[in-house]
């Protein structure tokens, strides 16, 4: 997973090591900086084990250009030998790299043959070698050469020892290039790594290579070196959307933004949500794919398009998708949800569905450009803003507001939905408002059990899954969300005295679920009711107004709050949560 930046711009190890913090969302566990060496052709590097914090970068001072890497384990320890950069056996070439080199141990055995060395267990370390192995056709064309070879995903930014260039390409991986005034430019796995000095940003194609000098940009074919032709973007997002601000983690950051996003993801364009009208309603069968959160939003869309437009849409996690791909072919509508867009079983699962099978690929996205909207063919913005902690908070919501205003859209009532969903905006703030000091009074009362279940019934069934999941990542309690008829199936059997259950009740699910909490309370559970009226079944209660449809969005809102709260407490990191990374690029 990874997230990888190059620099051609003054100050750039500083730069560099400035872009890593933002990208370290992408993998936390080592990280490291290289610049050219004062002379020889040969490279200054840092490398660290641990996450990037506080730390400050020693080398570089006064370089011009550089390369920098964050990193999420695949290939190798966490070690410092695994740390990138990466250089090549003569020290003449260093690179970056995320993404997974499929072949490394066919092309490791054909360098080991002709005399190269490798100095650690990871599959990155061969690029270094074969762009080496190349050198004599040119550092580009020896990189062109080099990825030639390579099977596999990557996102890579090389430096050769005396050249003031960056040599930058991808595939499958996010890439792209920043350009700002004065000549400079930045490589990054993502535009947040160099938002501070430009919003001019190109977004390489997949099988595309790029060239960056001092005031000179190309891009190439990986795969005939000619030039292509490329468009700069403007990006709409802002420093201060990368930035805490007055908040001391991004998570209560983009918690507390949800009145605003929840509100922004109905501002869609009008000819696209008709395209995505057109396509569904003319679907044979529909589908809707994600991971993570976005498969639970994609199990509330299910429910939304049942109940709102009385349509069958089925939610499949997209890894479990091959087994159920041949019902998906011509005629049918993969909706594809994903903040990130670079999820890579979500990709995987589009291109077999897309493809091979000849369904149509709609997505809903918040990343622009990402490859999830390159494999789809209409896409719908989250306009969530970037979300930097590891979870989902408002990119949830922004989903679950687009699923809703899709079914109100298929139904024929766009302007009811659109209404509701702007009540959903306004009820957020007031959650948010009142429910704040009860949550953090409530992880401190939490904060030891070991144990939490969550229980809904209907379309609070896929928010029990979003809030047990929530409270696990982060504060790494077990916890186990479920519908609420299914506790006397199993799980009741785990509840004894002082057990907390939180039980997300709605006006049509209230009687059912006021039966599950007595029969949870009964056998000694600590009920905690998610709802718009008291109960007595609760010991206490958590007030969100009923919204009718658009329940889910505010029942998951205070569990938001608590588990940001229980991490707190627990001392744990709640941007940065152990072994996880934002965006999951491998399978
Ligand atoms: C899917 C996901 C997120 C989760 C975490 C890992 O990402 O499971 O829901 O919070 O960040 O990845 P995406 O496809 O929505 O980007």
């Amino acid at each position: 997973m990874c997230g990888i930046v190059g620099v051609i711009a003054p100050d750039a190890s500083r730069r560099a090591f400035e872009g890593l913090k933002s990208l370290e969302y992408r993998g936390y566990d080592s990280w490291g900086v290289c610049v050219p060496a004062a002379k020889g052709g040969q490279f200054d590097l840092e490398r660290h084990v641990g996450r990037i914090a506080n730390a400050l970068v020693s080398v570089g001072e006064g370089s011009e250009i550089a390369l920098g890497h964050t990193r999420w384990a695949t290939h190798g320890n966490v070690s410092e030998r695994n740390c990138h950069p990466h250089l090549s056996n003569d020290g003449s070439v260093a690179i970056v790299h995320n993404g997974i080199v499929e072949n490394f141990v066919q092309l490791k055995e054909k360098l080991s043959k002709k005399g190269f060395r490798f100095n650690s267990d990871t599959d990155s370390e061969v690029i270094a070698n074969l762009i080496q192995h190349h050198i004599a056709c040119g550092f580009v064309e020896a990189v062109r050469l080099s990825l030639l070879e390579i099977e596999g995903s990557y996102a890579i930014a090389a430096l050769h020892g005396g050249e003031e260039k960056i040599v930058c390409a991808r595939n499958g991986s996010p890439l792209v290039i920043g350009a700002a005034k004065g000549g400079e430019y930045y490589v990054a796995s993502d535009a947040t790594a160099f938002l501070q000095h430009t919003k001019n940003a190109v977004f390489l194609l997949d099988h595309q290579m790029a060239v960056c000098g001092k005031g000179l940009l190309e891009v190439r074919s990986v795969e005939s070196g000619r030039r292509v032709r490329f468009r700069q973007k403007r990006l709409s997002w802002s420093i201060e959307q990368v930035r805490k601000g007055s908040f001391d983690h991004f998570m209560i950051k983009e918690i507390s933004e949800q009145p605003s996003s929840i509100a922004a993801a109905v501002n869609q364009p009008r000819k696209e949500l008709a395209r995505f009208v057109s396509i569904l309603s003319g679907a044979r069968n529909i589908v809707l794919l994600g991971c993570g959160s976005s498969y639970h939003s994609c199990i509330a869309g299910s429910y939304f398009f049942s109940s709102v437009a009385g349509i069958n849409a089925r939610a499949i996690l997209a890894s479990e998708f091959p087994s159920f791909a041949k019902f998906y072919g011509k005629g049918s509508v993969v909706v594809a949800v994903s903040q990130s867009g670079e999820t890579a079983d979500l990709l995987e699962a589009v291109k077999a569905a897309g493809g091979e099978n000849g369904a149509k690929v709609i997505s809903i996205v918040n990343v622009m450009d990402s490859s999830l909207m390159r494999a789809s063919d209409c896409t719908l913005l989250m306009n969530a803003g970037p979300e930097i902690c590891v979870l989902s908070t408002k990119s949830y919501t922004s989903q679950l507001a687009i699923l809703l205003l899709l079914a109100y859209s298929l139904a024929g009532d766009e302007w009811g939905g659109k209404q509701i969903i702007r009540e959903a905006a306004d009820a957020a703030k007031s959650i948010l408002d009142s429910s704040r000091g009860a949550m953090q009074a409530l992880a401190k009362k939490l904060a030891d059990s070991n144990s939490l279940f969550v229980i809904g019934r209907s379309d609070a069934f896929p928010v029990s899954l979003e809030a047990a999941l929530k409270i696990k990542e982060v504060s790494y309690i077990h916890a186990e969300g479920f519908a609420g008829a299914e506790l006397k199936h199993g799980t009741i059997a785990l509840v004894e005295q002082g057990t907390p259950a939180i039980v997300l009740s709605t006006q049509k699910t209230r009687s059912l679920t006021t039966s599950n909490a007595i029969e949870m309370k009964s056998r000694g559970a600590f009920i905690i009711g998610v709802d718009s009226q008291p109960n007595d079944a609760y010991d206490i209660n958590i007030n969100v107004p009923e919204l009718g449809s658009a329940n889910p969005l505010m029942l998951i809102i205070p569990i938001q709050l608590l588990s940001y709260y229980l991490a707190i407490e627990r001392g744990c990191d709640p941007d940065k949560p152990r072994n996880l990374a934002k965006a999951v690029t491998v399978k």
